[in-house]
């Protein structure tokens, strides 16, 4: 089946997914989340070949520079919160797989591409990378996921940090903070994403489905956390500080916040 803005690549039994929207530093756009959607929920369960996916970006500068800003500039309310709410359906696709998911990041993961990055059962990162949830710039939360998960990566004082400040880590100190599994000199990623793919392929694949299953059970008490992120997103897309923070990044300058 045909992919707009997905690469393909099968390395039996491996494949790689490439988001290939490179101008835009790969951000997710509504054609590329439901690309991922079909992928993850309808392409890849049909496969029993298949014992592990690498999910990266193209180029080297970002695996996903976010959620498009230019796309969701005009959401409020209710369609804010839709959108939040399908985007997490897709990431529990991607979580819920029953084969390993690697991310490895070679640039950015901010925003929705530190979600996706979070998403996936291991990440491997070049000493490039950067990662970061900085939706607080625009305005907003982040709405896939991310209030959830990188607390259950780096803590709860950290993350909070991070999501207040919009600041980025670099791939060391994520490294540091166990968000990524491994950090590898620029250019031998997916070399390393391969080997691991490679050893895990030795085990029996139910026994991976269910490692992936019990790790996911372990924090099913959070999905409540996850309603009010949703719940959170359709609500600061309705202020004007949203509109401004939007705004100002197509605008390439710096937002003026009122707090309205
Ligand atoms: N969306 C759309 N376009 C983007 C994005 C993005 N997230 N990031 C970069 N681009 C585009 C730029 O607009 C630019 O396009 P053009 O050449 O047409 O002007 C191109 O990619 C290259 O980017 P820059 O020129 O800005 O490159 P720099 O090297 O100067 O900067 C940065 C790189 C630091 C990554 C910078 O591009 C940046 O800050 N990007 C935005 C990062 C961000 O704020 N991400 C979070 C987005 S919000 C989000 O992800 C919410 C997720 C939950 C959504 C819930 C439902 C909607």
């Amino acid at each position: 089946m045909s992919y707009q803005n997905l690469l393909i690549t099968e390395d039996n039994p491996f494949i790689t997914v490439t988001i290939n929207r490179e101008k835009a530093l790969n951000a997710l756009n509504q054609q590329t989340m439901s690309e991922l959607a079909r992928f993850f929920g309808e392409d890849l369960p049909q496969r029993d070949d298949v014992r592990g996916v690498i999910l990266h970006g193209a180029g080297d500068r970002a695996v996903v520079a976010g959620a498009d800003i230019k796309e969701f500039t005009s959401l409020q309310g209710e369609d804010g919160a839709n959108m939040a709410r399908r985007g997490q359906a897709v990431f529990f696709m991607i979580e819920r797989s029953k084969v390993p998911v690697i991310a490895v990041i070679q640039g950015f993961a901010l925003g929705g591409g530190c979600e996706l990055a979070m998403a996936c059962h291991l990440r491997i990162a070049g000493e490039k990378a950067r990662f970061g949830q900085p939706e607080v710039n625009l305005g907003i939360i982040p709405g896939y996921g991310g209030t959830q998960r990188l607390i259950q990566y780096i803590g709860k004082s950290k993350a909070a940090e991070l999501m207040m400040t919009g600041d980025m880590l670099g791939a060391e100190e994520a490294y540091r903070l166990g968000l990524v599994n491994y950090v590898v000199p620029m250019g031998e990623e997916m070399g390393k994403a391969k080997e691991l793919l490679a050893k895990i392929a030795t085990k029996g694949p139910r026994a991976i489905e269910k490692v992936i299953e019990s790790v996911n059970a372990y924090f099913s008490t959070s999905e409540d956390g996850f309603e009010t992120e949703v719940k959170s997103f359709g609500e600061v897309t309705l202020t004007e500080d949203f509109k401004e923070g939007a705004q100002a990044f197509v605008e390439k300058r710096s937002a003026n916040f009122t707090g309205k």
